[in-house]
């Protein structure tokens, strides 16, 4: 991430008060790509682009979860995660991915429970004690993350910056959380921010244009869908109404419950080519 771009989010962070997201609904998950990025990006894996050969089962993600606490704060419990990982295998059920959880550290360390962003000095902290395997392993970090829900690294990032490779979470998404995370704490943002760690946009990227969120069958969306606005149809272009109900969109936790077909085959060239399934 270029220096304009770490500048930028904090100056956003920092205008991010403590502020139900109710009343203020913003994008929170940090993902937000430049046309540039996304063009870079897509251009890579078009030209580098794998296929993943027909396999007998699902692609196992070994997963390893780091609980970073403020003591008892953000402590959650080794039962908590396990709810949490049964519901991101059901997302992930229509798709041949899965995850399956090694092993759980976990950290008391007040500056890197509240200074996680992305670019920050906590973040290189942090990532740079706890970070474990190679390329296929996915790294969860569960900490504070002050206004933001989470966000993730997305899989042609690796070879430049590979100890940042991870999905980091505010513990708040989790299942049971924090009341101010309403809507957004029975979860679905776990499944979201591993949707990006496997290499899926949001559904609302490049807007109502064609190159959209590069997967076919998820409608083209003019913006990010808060709360579960059935039948939205922001996009007069391309038939269908808005995904709402898909994970990489911003609606509520109930609302979201699915990838598409699409999306499967995305994520399984994906993990193909740049994460050496
Ligand atoms: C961190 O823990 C200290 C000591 O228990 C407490 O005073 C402080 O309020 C906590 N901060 C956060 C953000 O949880
Ligand atoms: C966090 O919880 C674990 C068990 O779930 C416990 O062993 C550990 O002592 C706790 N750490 C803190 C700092 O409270
Ligand atoms: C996938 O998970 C959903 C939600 O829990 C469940 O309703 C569905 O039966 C599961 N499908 C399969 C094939 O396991
Ligand atoms: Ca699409
Ligand atoms: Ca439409
Ligand atoms: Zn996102």
């Amino acid at each position: 991430m270029g220096i304009a771009k770490q500048i930028a989010l904090l100056v956003s962070l920092l205008a991010v008060s403590v502020v139900s997201r109710r009343e203020d609904p913003r994008s929170v998950c940090g993902n937000v790509v430049s046309r540039e990025e996304f063009a870079a990006a897509e251009a890579h894996f078009n030209a580098n682009r794998r296929v993943l050969s027909k396999r007998a089962g699902p692609i196992e993600i070994s997963t390893v979860v780091h609980i970073v606490s403020n003591g008892t704060a953000g402590n959650v419990s080794d039962e908590l995660i396990n709810t949490q990982f049964d519901l991101l295998n059901d997302a992930f059920n229509t798709t041949d991915v899965q995850f399956t959880l090694t092993s759980v550290t976990r950290t008391d360390n007040f500056d890197w429970f509240k200074g996680v962003y992305m670019g920050s000095d906590a973040e290189a902290g942090m990532t740079a004690a706890l970070h474990t395997g190679g390329v296929e392993t996915l790294n969860i970090y569960f900490a504070d993350l002050g206004g933001l829900t989470g966000y993730s690294q997305f899989p042609w990032s690796y070879t430049s910056q590979p100890t940042l490779d991870g999905v980091f979470l505010n513990y708040r998404t989790l299942p049971y959380g924090d009341p101010d995370m309403e809507g957004w704490n029975e979860g679905a943002m776990l499944p979201h921010e591993a949707g990006h760690w496997v290499g899926l946009y949001h559904t609302f990227e490049n807007a109502c244009s064609a190159e959209g969120d590069a997967v076919d069958d998820t409608p083209a969306e003019g913006g990010a869908a808060y709360f579960c606005p059935e039948n939205r149809d922001t996009c007069s272009s391309d038939p269908g109404v808005d995904p709402i109900h898909n994970f990489m969109d911003y609606t509520d936790d109930y609302c979201r419950y699915e990838f598409t077909a699409g999306q499967g085959a995305r994520m399984a060239d994906i993990l193909a080519t740049y994460r050496g399934f």
